[in-house]
């Protein structure tokens, strides 16, 4: 894995829809769409997971779905990002099948260790820096805890937290595989330009890192 990876947020699109936003980071060069939804019924997330994978077919961009096995399986998502406080690992692939994408976040020395001995499909650096879009986390990584993490893991890492233009480059450097941003597209002006940008530095950069 690894480029531009969308993790959604309704409230940070302001008066722009999130389906207009899924389609403008696309466009742009997301390469993977998250649906990160906190406060939606089952009903609802599961009609908007379906919408929304309708949509990327032609893309042929994979959804994931945030913490929601459940979802995941109903909408026939391509996949399910897990935290440390969701379904383990273990159980999430016996229900998801083996060609799923199981994304799990690492929050602690710990839970980097742990991550070596799964076949999850990557892990989210979770937060590389501290970001207003969520509070409840524990210390930022930080470019340096980044590196260190890329120097003992085996899986792709999708780095995550206060992302943006201006320190992308440094966080492909340090070590992301993937970026994820939210608010750096979900708030944007211009979803699709932002997201241009993003990946173009994100390209940029590996082939550099190589
Ligand atoms: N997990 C760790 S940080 C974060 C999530 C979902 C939010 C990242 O948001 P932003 O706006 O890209 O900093
Ligand atoms: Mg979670």
């Amino acid at each position: 894995m690894r480029g531009l990876y969308l993790v959604t947020d309704r409230e940070l699109c302001g008066n722009k829809s999130l389906t207009d936003v899924v389609i403008q980071a696309v466009n742009g060069g997301a390469r993977y769409v998250q649906l990160r939804e906190k406060n939606l019924s089952t009903r609802d997330f599961v009609a908007e997971a379906r919408a929304i994978k309708k949509l990327l077919k032609p893309f042929e961009v994979p959804l994931i779905i945030n913490d929601r096995v459940d979802v995941a399986l109903a909408a026939g998502a391509d996949g399910v990002h897990i935290g440390q406080e969701d379904m383990p690992y273990e159980t999430a692939r016996r229900l998801m099948g083996p060609k799923a994408i199981i994304g799990l976040s690492v929050e602690t020395w710990e839970d980097v260790e742990e991550s070596r001995k799964l076949d999850v499909s990557y892990i989210g650096v979770s937060p590389v820096f501290a970001t207003p879009t969520k509070t409840d986390t524990k210390k930022p990584w930080g470019l340096d805890g980044l590196e260190k993490i890329k120097s003992v893991s085996r899986h792709p890492l999708v780095a995550i937290g206060g992302i943006n233009e201006t320190n992308a480059a440094a966080v492909v450097q340090a070590g992301g595989d993937c970026l994820a941003v939210v608010s750096a597209i979900c708030a944007a002006e211009n979803p699709e330009a932002a997201a241009r940008k993003l990946s173009g530095i994100i390209e940029t950069v590996i082939r550099e890192r190589k």
